[in-house]
C-alpha cells in the first residue's frame, strides 16, 4: 500500500532536500504539555524543542492541547503528530519536517485527558501560546471573575475550560499527589508575561479557595504565589495564516498530504528568564537567550514590532493593501513607521544593551518579505487587547516624559475607524475582536469623534486610572476626525506625510 499522508512511515521516504526527524521519535517521552497548540507554537517552540530532540535529548516531546477547536488534533493525529515547517523569503523556500509533538488532545472533548498530561510526573513545563484575550482580563487589568468561562471553571473544578482552572487544578492535584509543580512558560505577546499569568492565576486560585470552603482542595492560591516558577518570555517569529494554496503545494512538494503545514520567516527569536526549577531542554545551544530579566526585549519586541504590525495592519487595510509587504511598500505607510519608530525607542530602557537601530533595520527587512503574503486582516484581530502594550504604553510613558508624540495616537484612531468601516469599504467580519458586541453598537452611533474616543476608552479601559487619559483621547480625536472627514490621505497630509 502506498502512503498518501505524512506520518512517521511515509516521512521515512521523503524527497531529498526536505529535512525530516534526524531521531527515534519512540524513545521521546513527554516533558512538555502545551496549551494553544497553533500555527506560531509549531513554527516557533516545537521547532526549537525539535532540534533539542535531534541532539539527542529524550524527555522533552510536547503534547499539544487545544483550548477550543479540534481542527489541529483532526489534521495532525492522522499524520502521527508530524508537519512541514516551510521557512520562505525572496531566496526561496525550505521545507522541515517537525517531530516535536506527539500527541494532541482536545480540551473541550477529554478535560480529563488534560489534566491527566498536566499532572503527569513526567510533565515539567507547561507553555502557552493562547492569545491575548485568552487570559480573560477585566478592564482594569485584573482576572475578569464575571467571565462566564471563568464563573464556570470555579464551579467545576474538574472539568475546566480555561488554562487558568486548568493550570489551577493540575497543581492542585499534583500538590495532593506530592508531585513537584511544573513550570508555567507564558510565550503570548503581553508584557511581563509570566508575571501577569501568575497574578491572573492567583487571583483565580483565590477564588477557587474562597468557594471550596472545607473541601479538602482549598488553599492553592498559597501554592502558586510561593511555589510555582513563572518565568515571563518574549518570543518572536512571524507566522502567516496557512492558506489552502500552501496545503496543495507543500503536499506536491512531499509527495504525500500535509493536511496542516505551516508557513513562517527565516528569523526567529526566544529570550527567556532562567527560572526552571524543574528543569529545561538546553535551549541555549540553539539560539535561545537565557536572561535574568526579560523586560526590556519584551517592550523592544512588542513596541517596535508588535507596534508597527498594528499600525501597518490598520492604516494598511484603511488603504486597501491585503498584506504586510505591500502596506509596507506604499511610501506614506513606510514614512509614517518610521515615524512611530523614532516616538516609541525613547520609551525603551537605554541602559539595557537594546540596539535598536540593528532592530528596526531588521524589521524593515522582515516587513518586505514578499514570500510570506501576511494578511493585514489577520493581525487586525483583537485590537482591543493588543493596541495598550502595542501603542498605548509608549503613548503614556512619552506623556509622562513631556515629549511630544502625533503618530502613535493615529494608530489607535486607525484601529477605531478600521472597526467602523467593517461592512461599508471593508468585508463585514474582515477582522473580528472579543468587544465586537458592544464596538459595532457604539461605532453605529456615528457619535462625535470625541464621544466615540472617550467611549472606546471606557470600553476598553485604554489609559485607565491614567493622569493623561483626557489628553490622549483629545489626540486620538484629532486623527479620527481627519480619518472620518477624508480617510488616511488628511490624516497623513496632517502629519507632513504625503
Ligand atoms: C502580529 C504577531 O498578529 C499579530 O498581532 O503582530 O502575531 C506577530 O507576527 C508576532 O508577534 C511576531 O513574533
Amino acid at each position: 500500500m502506498t502512503d498518501h499522508r505524512l506520518s512517521n512511515r511515509s516521512a521515512q521516504a521523503l524527497p531529498a532536500g526536505v529535512a525530516a526527524p534526524r531521531y527515534d521519535r519512540a524513545s521521546v517521552t513527554p516533558g512538555i504539555v502545551h496549551l494553544g497548540v497553533g500555527a506560531f507554537h509549531r513554527a516557533h517552540q516545537a521547532a526549537y524543542v525539535d532540534e533539542c530532540l535531534a541532539a539527542g535529548e529524550t524527555g522533552w516531546g510536547i503534547t499539544g492541547v487545544s483550548l477550543r477547536s479540534a481542527d489541529t488534533r483532526d489534521a495532525l493525529a492522522p499524520q502521527d503528530g508530524l508537519y512541514t515547517l516551510a521557512v520562505r523569503d525572496s531566496g526561496g523556500e525550505t521545507l522541515d519536517v517537525v517531530g516535536a509533538i506527539g500527541r494532541l488532545l482536545v480540551a473541550p472533548e477529554d478535560p480529563a485527558a488534560v489534566l491527566a498530561a498536566l499532572t503527569d510526573p513526567r510533565t515539567r513545563i507547561v507553555t502557552l501560546t493562547i492569545t491575548e484575550k485568552a487570559y480573560l482580563r477585566a478592564a482594569g487589568g485584573g482576572l475578569d471573575a464575571t467571565h462566564p468561562d471563568i464563573v464556570h471553571d470555579l464551579a467545576n473544578p474538574q472539568r475546566p475550560k480555561t488554562a487558568h482552572g486548568f493550570l489551577t487544578e493540575a497543581l492542585a492535584r499534583r500538590l495532593a499527589a506530592g508531585t513537584p509543580p511544573f513550570t508555567v512558560l507564558c510565550c503570548d505577546n503581553l508584557p511581563a508575561n509570566g508575571a501577569t499569568l501568575h497574578r491572573l492565576l492567583i487571583e483565580f486560585a483565590t477564588l477557587r479557595d474562597a468557594g471550596a470552603g472545607s473541601r479538602d482542595d482549598a488553599a492553592i492560591a498559597g501554592h502558586i504565589a510561593g511555589q510555582v516558577a513563572f518565568p515571563s518570555s518574549m518570543v518572536d517569529r512571524i507566522v502567516p495564516a496557512t492558506t489552502d494554496a500552501d496545503r496543495a503545494r507543500i503536499s506536491g512538494e512531499l509527495g504525500v498530504e500535509d493536511a496542516w503545514p505551516v508557513m513562517t520567516e527565516p528569523f526567529r527569536q526566544w529570550v527567556i528568564e532562567d527560572n526552571f526549577p524543574t528543569g529545561r531542554p538546553a535551549w541555549e545551544k540553539f539560539g535561545v537567550t537565557m536572561v535574568g530579566d526579560v523586560a526590556p526585549f519584551e517592550d523592544m519586541k512588542l513596541r517596535l514590532l508588535n507596534g508597527a504590525h498594528s499600525a501597518i495592519a490598520y492604516l494598511g487595510l484603511l488603504r486597501n493593501h491585503a498584506t504586510v509587504d505591500r502596506a509596507f511598500a506604499d511610501p506614506a505607510i513606510r514614512q509614517f513607521v518610521d515615524a512611530l519608530w523614532a516616538e516609541a525607542i525613547p520609551t525603551l530602557p537605554d541602559d539595557a544593551g537594546l540596539d535598536t537601530s540593528a532592530y528596526t533595520a531588521e524589521l524593515t527587512e522582515r516587513f518586505s518579505n514578499t514570500a510570506l503574503a501576511h494578511r493585514t486582516a489577520q493581525i487586525a484581530n483583537d485590537g482591543s487587547q493588543k493596541l495598550p502594550q502595542r501603542i498605548i504604553a509608549s503613548a503614556i510613558e512619552s506623556l509622562e516624559a513631556g515629549t511630544e508624540f502625533v503618530h502613535l495616537t493615529l494608530v489607535v484612531a486607525a484601529w477605531i475607524a478600521a472597526c467602523a468601516a467593517r461592512g461599508k469599504t471593508l468585508p463585514e467580519g474582515h477582522f473580528t475582536d472579543p468587544l465586537d458586541t458592544s464596538l459595532t453598537a457604539l461605532l453605529s452611533q456615528q457619535l462625535p469623534a470625541n464621544e466615540t474616543v472617550t467611549a472606546v476608552f471606557d470600553l476598553t479601559g485604554f489609559a485607565r486610572d491614567h493622569a493623561e487619559r483626557l489628553t490622549l483621547i483629545e489626540l486620538v480625536a484629532v486623527h479620527l476626525v481627519h480619518l472620518r472627514r477624508d480617510g488616511t490621505t488628511l490624516a497623513f497630509a496632517a502629519l507632513g506625510i504625503e
